[in-house]
This record gives structure tokens, sequence and C-alpha cells, in this order.
């Protein structure tokens, strides 16, 4: 069985978790929360060369980076592809797979995570408001306008879910936990993107699955709570 270390709550081990599942490839998830000082196993640094998760193991082979384990699982079970057939959508799903765990990643997400969780649950430290100002008024229109500016009608790269509808909306799910809702009237065709990509049933069972460890790490439940309702 493949081993994803990690934590479901991770922007980019969740989308490795849900392209295993999509997959249907039997998977077990190993806790490893790597902001938690002495959490990581002692041979983490041979499974991990940048120290981050997720981290996949298949037998005796292992692999880093959720954007290289997305493109392995997808060649270990080509179905459903996660990586579309058309040349120009696969181009862009790369791109968004990209932005989504760069920029989208880097400049929203993982900024307004240290000053909500990392620093005041983890290290005790106060968390600096003016910095969550700033991704909130600066960074948020710009990237969430791009991300609602190339949203359609089916998916981000064409008609079938892709491995960017994955990286952006898991984005999204994580800045739910830590209270930061999207606006759904500033950026509606986002919005609506989020909402197919969270009702395909493999999706939403994976939430179900993640529903333990929020209540555990007492982040916020009302997005879980109303999708599973
Ligand atoms: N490019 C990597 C990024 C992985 C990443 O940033 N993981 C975060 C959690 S979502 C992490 O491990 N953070 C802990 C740390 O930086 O120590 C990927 O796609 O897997």
């Amino acid at each position: 069985m493949l081993k994803i270390y990690g934590v479901p709550i991770s922007v980019h081990t969740r989308k490795v978790i849900l392209a295993a599942r999509l997959k249907r490839l039997p998977f077990e998830v190993v806790p490893v929360v790597p902001v938690i000082p002495g959490n990581p196993p002692p041979d983490w640094g041979s499974l991990s060369p940048t120290g981050k998760i997720p981290v996949l193991q298949d037998g005796d082979f292992t692999l880093a980076d959720s954007a290289a384990i997305c493109a392995y699982l997808d060649r270990k079970q080509p179905l459903p592809p996660l990586y579309p057939a058309d040349i120009r959508h696969h181009g862009h799903a790369l791109w968004l797979e990209q932005y989504a765990g760069g920029t989208v990643f880097r400049d929203v997400v993982h900024p307004l995570f240290h000053e909500t969780f990392v620093q005041p649950k983890i290290k005790g430290i106060a968390t600096d408001a003016s910095r969550i100002d700033g991704v909130l008024t600066r960074v948020v229109p710009e990237v969430f306008g791009y991300l609602d500016s190339v949203s359609g009608e089916r998916f981000l790269a064409g008609d079938a879910l892709s491995v960017a509808d994955l990286a952006v909306a898991s984005n999204l799910i994580t800045m739910q936990y830590i209270g930061f809702t999207l606006e759904r009237v500033r950026f509606p065709k986002l919005a609506a993107l989020f909402d197919r990509v969270i009702r395909v049933p493999e999706v939403t069972a994976a939430l179900q699955a993640e529903q333990p460890v929020v209540q555990q790490m007492a982040l916020r439940s009302e997005f879980l709570n109303g999708v599973l309702a």
C-alpha cells in the first residue's frame, strides 16, 4: 500500500490524497507535521530532502513534492487522468498547478496559516495582524481575481477535473479552516468552481476523513459542517 507522509490539512498533502482517492489507489497517511518541533520521524531528512510534506512511499521508492507525486500517481494509475489530453489544456493545468502551489500558497495561504495557527498556537508568538491585513487587502484581490478570471463553466483546464482544480481547491479548503471564507460575491466564478470541485464524491469523502484532524487541531469547522450536512 502507498504511504503518504503528511497531514490532510496541509495544502500539498491534500492534493496528493485527492489524487490517490480519485485513482482509487489504496494508501495510508503517516502523520508528519514539520512545523511542530520534534514531530517528524528521525529518518525524515532521508525521506524529504526539503523537510516539507508530502512525501510518497511506494514500496522501496520514495518521492517528495506534490507535483512530482501527482504526476507519478498518474503514470501508476492512468484512470481517471489528472492531466488533460489536449495540449493547451495540459499546459494550462500545469501552469495553474504551479500557480496554486507557488503564488497562491506562498503569498496567501502560508502567511495566513502562519499568523493564525503556527505563531499563536505552536510558537506562542502573537499574531501579526498587519501582515494578515496586507494579504487580505493587497494580495487576495490580485490572486483570487486572476483565479476568478480563469474559472469557467466547467473545470480549470477543460471539461474534466484536473490536477489544477485539486491544487487550487486544496488552498481554498485550508483557508476555510483558519477562518478566511472565499468572498463569493467578489469572486463568483472561482466560488462556483470551488463548489464543483468539493462536490466531486472523492473530494467530499476526503473532506469527511479530515474532520477528526480539524477537530483535534481546533480549526474552524463551519465550512466542513456545511459540506458534510
Ligand atoms: N513544493 C512542495 C511544497 C510543500 C510544502 O510547502 N509543504 C508545507 C505544508 S503544505 C510544509 O511542509 N511546510 C512545513 C515547512 O515548511 O517546514 C510540494 O508541492 O510538495
